[in-house]
């Protein structure tokens, strides 16, 4: 009797293996803050179907180097920041900055997106260091 369990719970075991290497193992998440060169962190810019990014104030400090990086989770977004030529969209999802002054700025989606799409609006503050 106890030789049936042992085997049964071999197969199922096996199965999993099997399925599991079939249709691959589940993948983790990868940590993109991680994968930054050193000294460089990522300012990373959410922007949603409903008009808003994912913060509405952005902070970093003079000598930062930062990745800008534009995330559309939902509907299709640009993101601009005027003062810093920076010019985000699908095609081109992120820009390198060193902020070498403190400052405010004003990000901005810079693709027609919908009815709220004027004031989809989020501030990067620089900060002295
Ligand atoms: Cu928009």
């Amino acid at each position: 009797m106890h030789k049936w369990i042992m085997f049964t719970v071999f197969i199922a075991a096996s199965l999993l293996g099997v399925f599991l290497l079939t249709f691959k193992l589940p993948e983790k998440p990868v940590d993109e803050a991680a994968l930054m060169p050193d000294g460089v962190t990522l300012m990373k810019v959410v922007a949603s179907n409903d008009f808003t990014f994912n913060q509405d104030v952005f902070t970093a400090k003079v000598g930062d180097k930062v990745i800008m990086r534009l995330e559309n989770k939902s509907g299709v977004h640009g993101l601009k920041i005027d003062e810093l030529q920076v010019s985000l969209d699908n095609n081109n999802k992120e820009t390198e900055l060193e902020f070498t002054e403190p400052g405010e700025y004003i990000i901005y989606c810079s693709i027609a997106c919908g009815p709220g799409h004027q004031t989809m609006q989020a501030k990067l503050i620089v900060e002295a260091a």
